[in-house]
């Protein structure tokens, strides 16, 4: 067995859950948040037979866009202590996951 972790954005989030349940797959859906951005984005858990780690996937690259996100991040110092907020535009998504190998699954 594999677990997946996948950092994904909020708004694909309701898609991909019907999705990935409607095939049987179980998720477990956590609030996170970047640490660059330092904006809500959702991580989900899913402990996935090896064989079926490719349509998982599939269902994930599926659901989730890439999007261009304008922040203002940066600030430029300006003489006189004044900070002006510098526009910074960043990509991101689809979906970063990490595929981490089980060593034991166990339901009590
Ligand atoms: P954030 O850390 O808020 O990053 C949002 C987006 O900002 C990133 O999109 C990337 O395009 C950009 N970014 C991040 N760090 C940067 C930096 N030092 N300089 C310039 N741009 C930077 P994604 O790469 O799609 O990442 C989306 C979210 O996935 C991240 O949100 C973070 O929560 C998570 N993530 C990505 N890579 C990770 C990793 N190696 N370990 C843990 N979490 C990761």
């Amino acid at each position: 067995m594999k677990l997946i972790i996948a950092i994904v954005q909020d708004q694909d989030i309701p898609s991909l859950i019907d999705d990935l349940t409607k095939k049987d797959f179980r998720v477990t859906k956590l609030a996170s948040t970047g640490g660059f951005l330092k904006s809500g984005n959702t991580t989900i858990l899913m402990g996935v037979e090896e064989e079926l780690v490719p349509e998982a996937l599939k269902i994930i690259e599926d659901n989730c866009q890439t999007r261009e996100i304008t922040t203002s991040l940066l600030t430029v110092s300006m003489p006189g202590d004044t900070y002006i907020p510098y526009p910074l535009e960043v990509q991101v998504g689809g979906a970063t996951l990490f595929i981490l190998d089980v060593e034991e699954y166990i339901k009590i």
